[in-house]
């Protein structure tokens, strides 16, 4: 059997059509997932029931047919395995417990007891691991530290990272432990899940964008490089994918700073400009804007050509510069993987 697409683009191998896959692939713009999202109930009891996760995780997959399947779970179950309380406010939503001082970073789990909620997770990978097809990669991931810490902080998603940013200013010590206690926590959350299975790593550094200067050496490149070091060591030649996201200039040298084999680009950054400064370093990934799945007509259809034609010169692998969106017409994501693939 040859060896999967993705697997090969991230070894560094320049392919004549991009593999592809999407963020939120499984998401709510299907029917589908609406359908088994129905029958679990709420978001969470779809998380932890492995069948009906690895059913949402399969119907892009047979949809489609993209080239990788995402684990279906989400960045937030690792702060309630740490023991944070965390729920979904139907149209807003989730909310956590928060922890913003030093007695609260104590009072965390140690990562060897994150396992006790999370094995359903690695129960899913494993069901995944049986049924995909076989030239499917399967994509497992966690949040990088900043990211997950900003909602440990804070308790909910919020537009400036602001209470996050409070907290690294007047208690730094506090912060750059709580930042350490997630990064121990996701190299073992990781580690079980590519022992259960997944064969590439995704790290989603969603609010990396807001830390500047030294904070983005501290906060986003380090932790990042040693959770990448750790699952190299633990599992020799894993593949991993780093998304900085809205990291803009920071983009260049990110992969040679951390030891990602793949950078994954927003939609703010141009084509053109990552062809030359970040794919020199490895494979790239990205960076289609989620609004053209909703818009459609011929500018997806060009601004898709363009994107594959852009990063034609090297190892690429084609996806959305960010998640699609519940409004997106499921018709073009049909059109934009036939601008692709014909
Ligand atoms: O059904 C629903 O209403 C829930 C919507 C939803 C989905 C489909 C959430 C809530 N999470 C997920 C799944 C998910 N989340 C996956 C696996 C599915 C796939 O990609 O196909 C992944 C990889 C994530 C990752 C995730 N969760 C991120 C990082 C990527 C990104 O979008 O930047 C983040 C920031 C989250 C937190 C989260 N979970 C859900 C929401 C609405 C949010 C954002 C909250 C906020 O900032 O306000």
């Amino acid at each position: 059997m040859s060896e999967k697409t993705i697997l090969r683009a991230l070894k560094g191998e320049r392919l004549p059509v991009p593999p592809v896959w999407m963020m939120r692939q499984a998401g709510r713009y299907l029917p589908e997932y609406r359908a088994t999202r129905a029958k679990a109930g709420d978001f969470l009891s779809l998380c932890y029931t492995p069948d009906l996760a690895a059913e949402v995780t399969l119907q892009p997959i047979n949809r489609y047919g993209f080239d990788a399947a995402i684990l279906f779970a989400d960045i937030l179950l690792l702060p309630q395995a740490l023991g944070l309380d965390l729920w979904f406010v139907t149209g807003e939503g989730p909310r956590l417990s928060t922890v913003t001082t030093a007695a609260g970073v104590r009072a965390l789990k140690p990562a060897s007891a994150i396992h006790d909620t999370l094995s359903p997770v690695y129960e899913t990978v494993r069901i995944l691991r049986r049924e995909l097809p076989s030239e499917t990669t399967l994509i497992g991931f966690a949040g990088a530290p900043w990211t997950v810490a900003t909602y440990m902080i804070a308790g909910r998603g919020t537009p400036d990272q602001g209470p996050a940013h409070a907290m690294k200013a007047e208690n730094r010590e506090a912060f750059s432990t709580l930042i350490d206690r997630i990064t121990e926590a996701t190299i073992d959350y990781l580690s079980a899940q590519i022992e259960a299975g997944a064969e590439v790593i995704k790290l989603f550094d969603s609010w990396a964008g807001s830390l500047r200067g030294q904070d983005f050496d501290d906060f986003a490149i380090e932790p990042t490089r040693q959770i990448i070091a750790a699952l190299k060591s633990r599992h020799p030649g894993i593949p991993v994918i780093a998304f900085p996201r809205e990291a803009g200039p920071r983009y260049t040298g990110f992969a040679r700073a951390t030891g990602a084999d793949c950078v994954a680009l927003d939609n703010s950054v141009s084509a053109d400009w990552a062809a030359a400064e970040v794919q020199k370093d490895g494979c790239v990934q990205g960076n289609l804007d989620p609004r053209l799945l909703v818009e459609g007509g011929e500018t997806l259809e060009t601004e898709t050509r363009r994107i594959v034609r852009a990063f034609s010169n090297g190892p690429h692998i084609f996806n959305l510069g960010h998640g699609i969106t519940p409004d997106a017409d499921p018709e073009n994501v049909q059109r934009m993987l036939a601008a692709i693939r014909g």
